[in-house]
């Protein structure tokens, strides 16, 4: 059935019908999670370093009262001038900003929902919203988890960000039946660094690899996300003790200010570039574009497995 709040760009569309690979880009990263005008710079660069690879980028957001899936350059540099005048649509925010024709930056709750109505299976960002470090007295657990759990795309990150409480956040995913790969890796990384202390469910140390589940999931229709969690490159990462200073100091000063809510994220992951010096903004580069790679990898290597007849099992 046509979607009629839905606008896929025609290239995107066209790969889309030709079953080639496609990979979708989320841009409340854009608005909300770097700044003017690194943050155009990077999408760009991450649409590249996709193409390069040899998938077809499609970065979504919500505008003139329309989800859209594929942009164009000038569409991307209007968000990131727009900056967090946007608004930051998660799931609970995309009928408003879609009904009121307001300009929306999609996080990754909102952006698997866009690629899944578009047939978007492969989706690459940074770092995943999460449960919150002091969740259990705020009850501050992202959308973005929730929607892993019900959203059948497979989502490319760094690790969840030391913001969030990795342990509690790998309870919740697992609770909801999310499986979370380390793409060459045993543990969990932690975004800023390539390691944490929790395992990941699954080491899977190629994108051939991470096609072969999602198709046997497909297959069961197990239904819901998976999440790939992909180290920053070594020359990138950043000392533990280093990032977690800048990390605690944020924390503290976001719970001294009472920032709550939706705000919570935007303004931790600012602090923590003017804490660092940049050196995080420039950290959170590198991993998004080596994500980038990674997803543009694993659409590919399951574009080619789309071949494959179905039929109802094998005979004993
Ligand atoms: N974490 C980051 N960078 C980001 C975000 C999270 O390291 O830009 C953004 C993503 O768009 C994510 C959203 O989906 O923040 C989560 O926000 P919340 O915790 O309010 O759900
Ligand atoms: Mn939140």
């Amino acid at each position: 059935m046509k979607n009629k709040h839905l606008k896929i760009s025609a290239l995107v569309d066209e790969a889309l019908r030709g079953g080639r690979a496609v990979v979708a880009l989320e841009s409340t990263i854009i608005t909300h999670g770097m700044p003017y005008p690194r943050n155009v710079e990077t999408a760009l660069a991450v649409q590249a370093a996709i193409t390069e690879r040899g998938a077809v980028p499609a970065t979504t957001a919500v505008l003139g009262g329309k989800m859209r899936v594929g942009l164009s350059d000038d569409e991307i540099d209007a968000l990131g001038q727009a900056g967090d005048t946007a608004v930051k649509v998660s799931r609970r925010d995309l009928a408003f900003t879609i009904a009121h024709g307001t300009v929306g930056g999609t996080t990754v709750a909102a952006t698997m929902m866009l690629a899944a109505m578009a047939g978007v299976r492969v989706f690459a960002t940074g770092g995943i919203g999460g449960v919150h470090r002091g969740a259990s007295t705020t009850f501050d657990v992202s959308a973005d988890l929730q929607e892993l759990a019900r959203t059948e795309v497979v989502v490319v990150c760094a690790g969840p960000k030391s913001i969030l409480d990795l342990g509690l956040t790998l309870e919740y995913l697992e609770t909801h039946g999310v499986p979370v790969i380390g793409f060459g890796t045993d543990m969990v990384p932690a975004f800023y660094s390539r390691e944490s202390d929790f395992h990941a469910d699954y080491r899977i140390d190629d994108a051939a690899g991470v096609a072969a589940v999602m198709a046997v999931r497909r297959d069961l229709g197990v239904g819901g996300g998976m999440l790939v969690t992909n180290p920053i490159p070594v020359e990138y990462g950043m000392e533990r003790s280093v990032i977690d200073a800048a990390i605690n100091t944020a924390v503290a000063e976001a719970s001294a200010r009472n920032i709550i809510g939706k705000g919570t994220s935007p303004f931790l992951l600012g602090r923590i570039v003017e804490l660092t010096g940049g050196t995080s903004l420039d950290a959170n580069i590198q991993l998004v574009l080596n994500n980038a790679r990674v997803a543009a990898d694993i659409a590919i290597a399951d574009s080619k497995g789309r071949v494959n007849p179905s039929s109802s099992g094998d005979l004993a």
